[in-house]
Formats: structure tokens, sequence, C-alpha cells
């Protein structure tokens, strides 16, 4: 299964109106037969304008374009994080996640109720901010007990894990999330165990309307403080418009964004934001009858990526011919850059970069 991203935020703030279209149109893939697994649960394409370029410069019969998955999480309410309403359930949905998207609501309509009355970007992220950080508090707080006694019987890895656990209660103390925390590998290692809600990256989405899509406002504006100061990203789209978006054919799809001067739609830079969230890059590979696109961590040898494709070409891996879109798009086709010299033959120690295009050498 592909790397998962959650989308959480208050009540009725426009998650499962992103989330849905998110899924639209996007049924037959292959691999994917169904993008909506469960309602909850979809398999999204990575909108890969370089997986484009590449096709449009060297055809193939099918396009494999990266993937993750997403997972519509309900409404957290405040005090969710003491079991009230569904909340506390769905807390638990949040710890299975990769990463997370915080849906904010940055848009007025009488008609769409808002919990606390109105929109407060800033109050309304941070009351789910809140949520997590109680609820992550009570985890290591559990986990701390557990290690006192089992200390007190002379268990020296337990204690081994207290200090990490007792850096980080006192970081969520302060309100701060553990993703806002410094912590070493071995700390790292502690804390991973317990699968803390905000130990995971964050992304926004300012759920904005018409105006705050193409002038901004102040409700945006407040929200894009609130996450620089965070070191946070936020994308900003209007659900109810990517939501009208899907249901168009491609053609008044095209004339529609034209006409709001856009180029394609936001939901597209919103899964590129979350794949880069996700911390993935891509490469490819290509020949007449697939072209493909290859989801991998930064750091990832040559050797690791090809078994990415097939466990035979990693155990008989020789070498990888490496070359560039820029490179193709220069000499046409691999034989080209071959013949002008370009293609480059990597080893076993080679670090595949974001965008190179590869074609293993193995043995079988
Ligand atoms: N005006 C406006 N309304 C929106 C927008 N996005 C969603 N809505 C409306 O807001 C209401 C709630 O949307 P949902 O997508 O169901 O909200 P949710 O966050 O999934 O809600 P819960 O799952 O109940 O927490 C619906 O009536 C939507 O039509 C938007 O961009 N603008
Ligand atoms: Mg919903």
């Amino acid at each position: 299964m592909p790397l998962s991203i959650g989308i959480i935020g208050l009540p009725n703030v426009g998650k499962s109106t992103i989330f849905n279209a998110l899924c639209a149109g996007k049924a037959a893939v292959e691999n994917y037969p169904f993008c909506t697994i469960e309602p909850n649960q979809g398999i999204v394409a990575v909108p890969d304008p370089r997986l484009e370029m590449i096709t449009e410069l060297s055809p193939s019969k099918k396009v494999v374009p990266a993937f993750i998955q997403l997972f519509d999480i309900a409404g957290l309410a405040k005090n969710a994080s003491k079991g009230e309403g569904l909340g506390n359930q769905f807390l638990g949905h949040i710890r299975t996640v990769n990463a997370v998207a915080h849906v904010v609501r940055c848009f007025d309509d009488p008609d769409v109720v808002h919990v606390d009355g109105t929109p407060d970007p800033v109050r309304d992220a941070e009351i789910v901010e809140t949520e997590l950080i109680v609820k992550d508090l009570e985890t290591v707080e559990r986990a701390l007990e557990k290690i006192e006694k089992a200390a007190k019987t002379g268990d020296k890895d337990a204690l081994s894990k207290s200090e990490p656990l007792k850096k980080a209660r006192s970081l969520l103390e302060k309100g701060a999330a553990i993703q806002d925390g410094t912590f070493n590998g071995k700390e790292s290692a502690v804390l991973r165990e317990l699968g803390l809600l905000t130990s995971k990256p964050v992304l926004y989405i300012a759920n904005v309307d018409e105006q705050g899509l193409e002038s901004g406002s102040a409700y945006r504006t407040s929200l894009e403080k609130y996450a620089a100061h965070k070191g946070r990203a936020v994308i900003a789209l209007c659900g109810k418009i990517e939501a009208e978006l899907t249901e168009l054919p491609p053609e008044e799809q095209k004339e529609f964004l034209e006409s709001i001067g856009r180029n394609e739609p936001g939901l597209n830079a919103l899964v590129r934001a979350m794949y880069s969230l996700l911390g993935l890059q891509t490469f490819y590979t290509l020949n007449e009858n697939e072209n493909h696109a290859w989801t991998f961590t930064r750091g990832t040898s040559a050797p690791r990526a090809a078994g990415k494709i097939h466990s035979d070409f990693e155990k008989g891996f020789i070498r990888a011919d490496v070359y560039r879109l820029e490179d193709l798009e220069r000499y046409g086709s691999m034989s080209g850059i071959r013949n002008a010299g370009k293609l480059r033959s990597e080893g076993h120690e080679y670090v595949v970069q974001d965008g190179d295009i590869l074609y293993f050498k193995f043995n079988v």
C-alpha cells in the first residue's frame, strides 16, 4: 500500500467535500481498480507534469503514475481526546496514517453551520491541535507509568526509555507538537513505538471562497501566518469549486479553469504537496509498453530503487543507465542521449535523485 495521509479538521469544514473531489473520476487506475476502497478511504494518483512531458516525448501503451492513500477522518470536536462524541475513536484513525492534512475553514456561508459560530482559522486550527496534544500527553504519561513500574524491578531497558518520554512530555505540556521538537535517532525510536498523533508531518488546507482564492482574504492570511510560524505549508483551494470541477467533462473543465485564470485544478497542487509532505520523490522507467513513475525516499541507492520494480532487479543489479528529462528533450531518445555521450552509467553506490530516468541492467 502507498503511504497515507489523513484528512482532519473540525466538523463541517469541508473535509469530505475535498476527499470526494480528490477521489472522483479516477476510478480506472491500474492496480487500484477502485479509487474509493471504502467510503472514507481512497487511492489517488499523483498528478505529475514530468511524467506527462516524458510520455509526450516517448509515448508508451500504458502510463503508471505514483500513488498516495487518503483517509477521510470524521470531524474532531473540542474534548474529542476526552472521548466526547465519536472523536476519540477517530483519533485512533490518525494513529495509522503517515502524515496529516488539516482542513481549516476560511469561508463564510450562513448555510453551513460552524461549531463555534463563525470561522476563526487560527483558533479553529488550535482547537484540533490541542486535542491531539492532550491525547499524546495521555499516551506518554501512561507509558511513563508503565516504565516506572518496570524500573522498580530493575529493568534497564525500560529505564532507558524514560528520558526521551520525559522530554516529549515537557514539550507537550508547553502546548507544542512532537513534530516541533528535536529528538535524536534513539529518542525518536522510543517515541515511534507510541505512534504519537503530533509526531506526523502536517500540511494545512485553507478551504477558501472564490475571493480568498483569487485575491486572498483575512481568513486565509491569518492561517498562512500561523502556518509560516510553525514552518508548515498551506494549500488554498475552494472545496466547492473543486467538487464542481470534477463533475464537468474535460473540455468544460479546461474552459472553467481558464475563466478563473488557472491551468489545473487546485487539487493537483494539493496532491503534490501531500506527496512531498510524505517525503516522497519519484524516479521513472520508460519503454514502449509502459512509462512508470516510482516512489522512493531520499537517500535510496540504485539497487534498492531497482528492487522497487522487482526483487530480481535488486539481487542481480549490475548498473543503471541514468538520464534526465532535459536530456530527453534535447536528444529525443535514450539512444540519442547515448550517442551524444550524455548517458551516465552508475553503480551500486549511486544515490537516486528525484526526476532521474533509469534503465537497469541486471543478471537473473
Ligand atoms: N460555501 C462553501 N461550502 C462548502 C465548501 N466546502 C464544503 N462546503 C459545505 O460545507 C458542508 C460540510 O462539508 P463536508 O465536506 O461534509 O464537511 P466535513 O468536514 O467532512 O464534515 P464532518 O465530516 O461532519 O466533520 C457541506 O454542506 C458542504 O457543501 C466551500 O468551499 N464553500
Ligand atoms: Mg466528513
